[in-house]
Order: C-alpha cells, then structure tokens, then sequence
C-alpha cells in the first residue's frame, strides 16, 4: 500500500514546495494530511486535484501516519516530532532540531544512504531523520564526489545566501523593499533589522562566542557528521545576498591526494545530482537564477588552487536551489528512500 503522508507547515515556502515536489515526481501516497498552525487552520488547499482543508496541528494529528514531513521551524519539531515517533510515524525533519543528535541520522541521499538504512516504515517503531542545513546540502552534493576520490583534509566555504532561507516573509521583503528603494521611499525592515535590497550582510543568525555564526558552525558540524569524520577541517563565511530563492557557494578544498582539475571536472560530470556549468571561452558559470526550481546542484569555475603544491587544492564555485535541493527535494528523496 502506498505510504499515508502528513505535511507540517503546509502554508510555508518548504511546506509548499514539498506539494510540488510529490506531484513532480509521482511520488505515491494514499492521503495527505495538511498540517499549518491555527492561524492558517480551514483555509482551503488545491493539490492535484484534490480540496484540502488544512488542519491545526495538534496532538492527534499522527493517527496513521506512516511519513511526516516536518518544516514549521525547530520548537515545532521538538514538540511534535516525538509525538510523532510514540503514533509509529517516520519523520523527516527539515529544522536544524535533532540533527546533531547521535541517533538521528542527518542524510543527503546522494552522499550518506546508509545512514538511514536501518529505519524502516511501519515496523512499529517511529523514528526522525533530519534534513541537513540548505548551506551544507549543497555544498556537499559537489564536494561529495571529490571527497570521494581524493579525500579532502581541509574546506573553505564562503556562502552567498538568498531570501528563501529565511522563509517567505523574508522574500516579500526583498520583493517589497526592491521596489520601495527605487521608487525612492525608505525600506521596510521586518523580518532583517537592516536594508536587504541592494545590499549584502551577513547572515542573520545568531553569533556565537568563538565569533562564528550558527549557519557557518552548521556547515562545520554537519558535514564532519555526513562524512562521518570528525577530523575534516571546515572553515566558512556565511552571507545573505538579494537574491529569491537559490545560495550560491564558492568552495576551496584542500586533499591528502593530488587531484588535477581535469579529473575533477570528470568527476562532476558523472555525479548524481550535479551539473556541470563551466564555460570559460563565454564566461558562463552558475547562477543562481539558471537553477532556481531546478533539482540539480551546478558547479563551475572548477579549477586548480594555485596557491597549493601539487594539485592538492581545488577551487569550485557551486549553485543550488535552496527550497529545492536544499530542502523539500532533499527531503522526499529520503522519503523515497523510505519507499
Ligand atoms: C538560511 N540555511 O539560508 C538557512 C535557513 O538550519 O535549516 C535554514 C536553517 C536551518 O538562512
């Protein structure tokens, strides 16, 4: 029998992307429960066909439940993911809550499976498997396959981060302030204390003692966890840039073997997921507009680190849909896995 499905945060931009994922990829289901708060519980929803009521979460929403789609934010997830583990259900949990869990497994399907190998649906027992970080996904999917092959000891990451990372809101301001600064007035700053329209800042989460910010110690102890080393040395820059709804991610790799940039190239060509835009007679190279509600994570500017000997550092420049790949694709593709 096909799975039972909950969506929690149905209304959001992940909770909506999630929808046209499943229908883009015929993912098979017998119902679909649409969970949101109680701000959006009644409104009606159109999937596939169908009406939709979407209705409060609450307690009771997991009764036969066989996946659950979380993305309504970390408290949500505290709350109602182990609820959702005692009715039997396997949660996918796109917020940052249970990733560094021990026992949770943190899986991009491309690069770590077998981390999630021994949960099973409707074996009577519920379990969560958590999303990673946008940031960290699509990172990973290009420097996966180089890892793979020539073992990187040491990443550098410099991120340039869209809208859509801080949600909906977050693009309506964007959109909003756009137009508010060139029609001269002041930008209404809701959701960032300062103008994000034409203007880049560093992310907005918060800072910590050692003077990085959650989303670059994200990059650092997620990807120790998904490589599952925790010796690699990670290092990064987190910024948010006006851009909708794809980051951007220039990456510098150091390896313990040589890896020439013509191996490497290869090398992205043939990995799942990836596409290769790397075009130096033209000078076209990924942008975050050309994969925007793409699947596909695009590397280019592939090219030897010249201030490391002996073809042991490459430099790639990496784009990736940040609703898509970074979160509800990423996220399916586990349920799938689950399938
Ligand atoms: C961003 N990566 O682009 C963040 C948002 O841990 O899931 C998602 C935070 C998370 O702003």
């Amino acid at each position: 029998d096909a799975p039972s499905l909950a969506i929690v945060g149905v209304t959001g931009a992940v909770g909506q992307e999630f929808l046209s994922v499943l229908s883009d990829r015929a993912f098979p289901y017998q119902s679909i429960r649409m969970l949101a708060s109680k701000r959006s519980a009644g409104k009606h929803l159109t999937f596939e066909d169908k009406d939709y009521i979407i209705e409060e979460l609450n307690q009771d929403s997991f009764n036969g439940i066989d996946i659950v789609l979380f993305s309504a934010g970390g408290s949500i997830s505290k709350e109602f993911g182990p609820i959702a583990i005692d009715h039997g259900s396997v949660v996918v949990d796109n917020s940052s809550a249970f990733r560094m869990d021990e026992n949770v497994p943190l899986v991009i399907p491309e690069v770590n499976p077998d981390a999630m190998a021994h949960i099973k649906l409707r074996s009577g027992k519920g379990a969560l498997i958590a999303n990673p970080n946008c940031s960290t996904i699509i990172c990973l999917m290009a420097a996966t396959p180089l890892h793979r092959h020539a073992k990187v000891m040491r990443m550098v990451v410099s991120t340039y981060q869209a809208a859509s990372g801080a949600g909906a809101a977050a693009m309506e301001e964007l959109d909003l302030q756009t137009r508010e600064v060139l029609q001269g007035k002041q930008p209404t700053c809701k959701i960032f204390k300062q103008q994000y329209a034409f203007n880049i800042f560093s992310h907005n989460a918060p800072v910590l003692s050692n003077g990085y910010n959650e989303e670059e110690m994200k990059l650092v102890k997620e990807t120790r966890k998904i490589w599952n080393d925790m010796n690699i040395k990670v290092t990064a820059t987190c910024i948010r840039v006006p851009v909708m709804r794809a980051h951007a991610e220039s990456i510098n790799l150091q390896f313990e073997k040589p890896l020439d940039e013509s191996t490497a190239r290869d090398i992205l060509k043939r990995a799942a997921g990836v596409v290769v835009i790397d075009d130096r007679a033209s000078n076209h190279f990924p942008t975050p507009l050309e994969v925007s509600n793409k699947d596909d994570v695009a590397v280019g500017r592939i090219r030897q680190d010249l201030s490391q000997d002996g073809n042991h550092g490459l430099d790639i420049f990496v784009c990736g849909d940040q609703i898509r790949k970074g979160a509800a694709l990423n996220a399916i593709q586990i349920a799938e896995i689950l399938l």
